[in-house]
């Protein structure tokens, strides 16, 4: 009896201290991982998170932003691992910097495959997007939202870029997977991999000719006055932006909590992909106008050009579609032919 009223007593006390004691579990700071900080709209879509999510969880939860990948000492090829490893609590990541890790997500960066803006959402809100957040969900990370880095333009200080030969010899800066090394060199180019951080002093001492980034991520990192004066507008590939929460530290928050995280994402994201576009899609062209403004010569590839680049990069295409798996890349042909 004096044990049952012990049992009892214990009871009653554990449903006093645990509500308190799983709030005492909570970090003081979850450290958000990001490549561009503010003023790019990635670093504007990861601080808006960070805001939205102590808004939307009264307060419990408080995020930190650390931009320029510098968790993982800017190699943020690196980014996805210490997700896993949850040396990173969350991210807003671009699956160009994930794809070393999950394969998959080479899909957008397969030449040519995404003709508009309008392919980029059938993919990321259609089955394909559904698919690659199941596969991630298996890799202990929570995906919340798409978000966009944007259609990544060429850019040299060299010469006008309009055919495949006029890359001839340029040595163009390129991401982390191996398939932009591919495409790059069957145009007949001399890519060479490195980071955003090591891409900037590369670019201002000539070390390389040229890059490839959103027009966004042009204006906003200053490329013109880093001898960026060519500019090819050549539509070949985008990169979504992924927001994600580490699975561990997911888990230890409350419902209430992870619903008020996911709205978060959901809204920072959908703000981040206008931000993303505004001024290059959408008949809006004024960041095109301020690029050209600075003394940038922009070449617009006319339908037929970019044909021949597409022509000279299918053989990457076809190489990688079986690497990324020939049903996810089916299943994204029917979604944008659907569009
Ligand atoms: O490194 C790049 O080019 C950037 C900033 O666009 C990415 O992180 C994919």
């Amino acid at each position: 009896m004096k044990s049952f009223k012990t049992l009892l007593a214990g009871l009653a006390l554990a449903a006093l201290v645990l509500p308190g004691a799983a709030e005492a579990a909570y970090k003081a700071e979850y450290k958000l991982s990001t490549v561009l900080g503010k003023p790019f709209p990635w670093g504007i879509g990861g601080d808006r998170w960070a805001e939205l999510v102590k808004e939307k969880t009264g307060g419990r939860i408080t995020v930190k932003m650390y931009p320029g990948t510098s968790l993982v000492n800017g190699d943020q090829t690196k980014e996805f691992t210490a997700l896993r490893q949850g040396v990173i609590d969350m991210a807003v990541g671009s699956t160009i910097n994930w794809s070393p890790q999950v394969k998959e997500l080479n899909l957008f960066s397969l030449p040519f495959l995404m003709p508009d803006y309008a392919a980029i959402d059938a993919l990321t809100q259609g089955p394909v997007g559904k698919q690659l957040f199941d596969l991630l969900a298996t890799k202990d990370v929570v995906p919340l939202a798409w978000g966009e880095n944007g259609f990544r333009e060429l850019s040299n200080s060299k010469r006008p870029v309009r055919t495949p030969d006029d890359l001839k010899g340029l040595k163009v800066r390129v991401v982390g997977s191996p398939l932009f090394l591919d495409t790059f060199t069957a145009l007949g180019a001399n890519p060479t991999q490195m980071s955003w951080a090591d891409a900037q002093p590369a670019l201002s001492t000539g070390a390389v000719d040229g890059q490839e980034n959103p027009l966004s991520v042009f204006v906003a990192a200053k490329l013109p006055t880093l001898a960026q004066k060519n500019l090819t507008l050549w539509g070949y590939v985008a990169d979504p932006l992924i927001f994600v929460v580490n699975k561990e530290v997911w888990e230890s928050w409350s419902k209430e909590d992870q619903e008020g995280v996911r709205a978060a994402a959901l809204q920072a994201a959908q703000e981040q992909i206008a931000l993303a576009r505004k001024g290059i899609a959408g008949g809006d062209d004024s960041v095109l106008k301020d690029i050209q403004a600075q003394g940038v010569e922009v070449v617009k590839l006319t339908p037929e050009q970019q044909k021949a680049f597409q022509t000279a990069t299918r053989p990457v295409f076809d190489k990688w579609a079986k690497t990324i798996g020939p049903d996810l890349v089916k299943t994204a042909e029917d979604s944008i032919a659907k569009r």
